[in-house]
């Protein structure tokens, strides 16, 4: 099994990484393109989100052709070049495998609405009269019902999430065996990594008529009772069967004992998972479009809590702030403006320094931040469209649903790569198929890699220190929960090494009692000074303090 603990993995929305074509959008030749920068931040993986066949309205997670390129992105061609190229600088390709669903322009899809029993199968229809109620009052987490009535066969099917996005069966076997061979296929192109998009997700309690599901129903589907048994199957008969691949899943709504059987050392499933606890902060409960302050304290809690047990199961983490569906970190935890170098450097150092694999998302190391889009005009994801119209129906005016579309869109991820201060931020020389933020003139690569301080410099010394030093990699982890909640700390031991971090998550000076002496302590990282006295730091507004008996 590769060395997965020393690893860093960079995401990759194509869409939004680099055109090279002026049609506006990112393309597979882009990528080939950002090779050598990516070799320069060091990192080791790139998770690319699907390129494959799709009618886009799901920015490609509405899968059409597992084994063709959708053309806007590129040829196949394009993709053996890419993993060659990617292979020379020591960079491999995980790809992202979206097997809860598939588009409803798949052949699969098309052959049963033509009433072929065979691909019926596929998805879950089921009886139902147009103008009843569907199946279940289960809803879609892009809002409104999850099931789409069919005039032609007077049946409904499911869909977790876009109604263009039917969610396959995989309580039939063909089912299984059809993503076995999409797997096996992009493993013998050579992608040494897979990403399975909400695969917690795929096994569907037993439902009949039913309406008495309380919320929306995702009791009923989460970690489903089939899940780890399919998970294996998939495995044994797939990337398992190359040591050298490494996995992740996305678990959506997860438990932690799940994941201890998800990412657990031999459990036999996968390599890592994403939970989405600590990522929902800022929501009320499972709601996210809400507006509600960001409760540090019970983000230091989940974070700690999910280090600590799955430690303890020996089960191992996905580290990230970001991705193609989440808000700019240093826009959600740190500062935009006065504070944003340091506040991006303190979130980055927390979470990378943490027990796990760390995941960049394109931009997030050089301190992009969300766009403060002014007009629903100016915003292209379905669900965030969809939550517009659905905010004003619950009676929030059009300014009030713009607030909290700034907050939780995730457009707030998909704005144009940030390379230069050009035009569209050299991100296309074409009209990009979404606005980049306007601070591009400023915040972007060409601006970091002439920096020696940069955002971007730091995120190269954090992936240079996990290589260097085991107890990242190895460590475990203790916090040190000092009595006050503006303080992130905690250490790693690994034989005679310890690492201590400490992050102020807060926009004011700090000074904090340290549990340790740290005389003969090397302060790691930073290019500001701390004052250490008698036990005691001062930590400016989002310092960070790092410190090793190395
Ligand atoms: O996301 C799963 C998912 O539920 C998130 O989109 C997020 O939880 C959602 O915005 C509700 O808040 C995966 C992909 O990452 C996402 O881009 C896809 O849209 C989705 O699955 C469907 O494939």
């Amino acid at each position: 099994m590769t060395d997965f603990q020393k690893k860093v993995v960079y995401e990759i929305y194509p869409k939004s990484f680099y055109d090279t074509t002026g049609n506006g959008t990112g393309d597979l030749k882009g990528v080939i393109a950002k090779l050598d920068y990516l070799q320069k931040l060091g990192v080791d993986y790139i998770w690319l989100t699907p390129f494959y066949l799709s009618p886009q309205n799901d920015n490609g997670y509405d899968i059409a052709d597992y084994y063709s390129i959708d053309p806007s992105y590129g040829t196949m061609e394009d993709v053996e070049l890419l993993i060659a190229e990617a292979k020379k600088r020591n960079i491999y390709l995980m790809f992202d495998m979206v097997f809860n669903h598939v588009s409803t322009e798949s052949i699969w899809f098309k052959k049963a609405l033509a009433g072929d029993s065979k691909y019926m199968n596929y998805f879950f229809f089921k009886d139902g009269k147009e103008g009843n109620k569907p199946p279940t009052n289960w809803q879609s987490k892009f809002g409104g019902s999850a099931w789409q009535y069919v005039k032609e066969l007077d049946k409904w099917y499911l869909h977790l999430f876009d109604v263009t996005q039917a969610d396959l069966n995989w309580e039939n076997p063909d089912v299984r065996e059809e993503v076995k061979n999409v797997v096996r296929f992009w493993m013998q192109k050579g992608v040494k990594g897979f990403r399975f998009d909400v695969i917690n997700l795929i096994s569907k309690s037993a439902f009949e008529d039913d309406f008495s599901s309380i919320g929306d129903g995702r009791q009923y589907y989460t970690d489903g009772p089939r899940i780890h048994e399919f998970l294996q199957e998939l495995a044994q008969n797939s990337f398992a069967k190359d040591i050298d691949i490494i996995t992740v899943g996305e678990m959506s709504s997860t438990t932690m004992e799940n994941c201890y059987k998800y990412a657990g050392k031999n459990t036999g499933e996968l390599t890592m998972v994403f939970n989405f606890h600590h990522l929902k902060v800022d929501f009320m409960g499972n709601e996210k479009w809400v507006l509600v302050p960001t409760d540090f304290m019970k983000l230091k809690h989940i974070l700690f809590d999910w280090q600590i047990n799955m430690t303890k199961h020996d089960a191992w983490n996905a580290l990230f702030w970001c991705n193609h569906d989440q808000p700019r970190v240093v826009s959600r935890f740190g500062s935009d403006d006065k504070y944003h170098d340091v506040s991006a450097k303190m979130l980055a150092t927390l979470i990378h320094l943490l027990r796990g694999t760390p995941y960049i998302y394109q931009g997030e190391e050089i301190g992009m931040t969300n766009p403060h889009f002014k007009s629903i005009e100016q915003y292209r994801d379905i669900e965030s469209l969809n939550h517009y119209k659905i905010l004003q129906d619950k009676g929030m005016t059009e300014k009030q649903a713009l607030i909290i579309l700034d907050i939780h869109s995730r457009d707030n991820a998909r704005t144009p790569m940030q390379w230069n201060n050009t035009e569209n931020a050299g991100f296309t020389t074409g009209t990009p198929w979404i606005s980049p933020a306007t601070n591009y003139t400023k915040i972007n690569v060409e601006n970091n890699l002439a920096d020696e301080n940069s955002i971007f410099y730091y995120y190269q010394k954090l992936i240079q220190l996990r290589k260097q030093l085991d107890v990242i990699a190895y460590g475990d982890i203790k916090p040190l929960l000092f009595e006050d909640n503006k303080v992130f700390a905690y250490e790693r031991n690994y034989k005679e090494t310890k690492l201590i971090v400490i992050c102020n998550f807060y926009p004011i000076n700090y000074e904090i009692e340290l549990p340790y002496d740290l005389t003969g302590y090397k302060c790691l990282l930073n290019n500001y000074q701390i004052d250490i006295k008698n036990k005691k730091i001062a930590l400016k507004p989002y310092e960070t303090a790092v410190f090793c008996n190395l």
